[in-house]
């Protein structure tokens, strides 16, 4: 209990920098993932505008049926769930690079990559990106988009897919 209260005057003290500041910020485009196979809800992908202009996701998995192992996810080039989330066709791809690692030579803009879930199946991953943007006719425009959960992992080699495994997950990213 003690320990308990100190953490949370630290959060106060620290104010809005460490604890504070996804619930303060907007959530400008999200998208709810769902399971293809039977519809469940499984996670939330939020993204948030920061201030140098990059783009925030905060992307939160709940899948039980892989817990203590990985799941690729991607971005996907349309937002059609549809067909086992088939209809949202390859990895979007608006740099027309090779598919790859996220952060290394050459890769697609949606290419987040491999997340690991712990025991429970759950995992919250955040990445920031310059890559990414909610305007009009930007060719970094995500809203549209789908979003992938592989039941495999990415070997970041394959291409143009990452050799990923089935489609057990899908959302569209939607502008808030
Ligand atoms: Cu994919
Ligand atoms: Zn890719």
């Amino acid at each position: 209990m003690k320990n308990y209260f100190a953490i949370a005057l630290l959060c106060i003290t620290a104010s809005l920098t460490s604890c504070g500041t996804k619930s303060e910020e907007v959530v400008i485009a999200e998208a709810k993932l769902t399971s293809t196979a039977d519809n469940k809800e499984m996670g939330t992908a939020k993204f948030y505008q920061q201030e140098n202009g990059n783009i925030a996701m905060e992307l939160e998995i709940t899948y039980t049926a892989r817990a203590d192992s990985s799941v690729a996810v991607h971005f996907h080039e349309h937002g059609d769930c549809g067909n086992m989330g088939e209809n949202t066709h390859g990895h979007w791809n608006p740099t027309k690079e090779a598919h790859g690692k996220w952060g290394s030579d050459a890769y697609h803009s949606g290419d987040i990559g491999n997340i690991q879930l712990d025991s429970k199946g759950h995992a919250v991953f955040v990445l920031m990106s310059d890559r990414w943007s909610i305007k009009d006719g930007d060719i970094k425009n995500i809203i549209g988009r789908g979003i992938i959960v592989h039941g495999g992992v990415d070997d970041y080699t394959t291409q143009p897919t990452g050799n990923s495994g089935p489609r057990i997950g899908c959302g569209v990213i939607e502008k808030k």
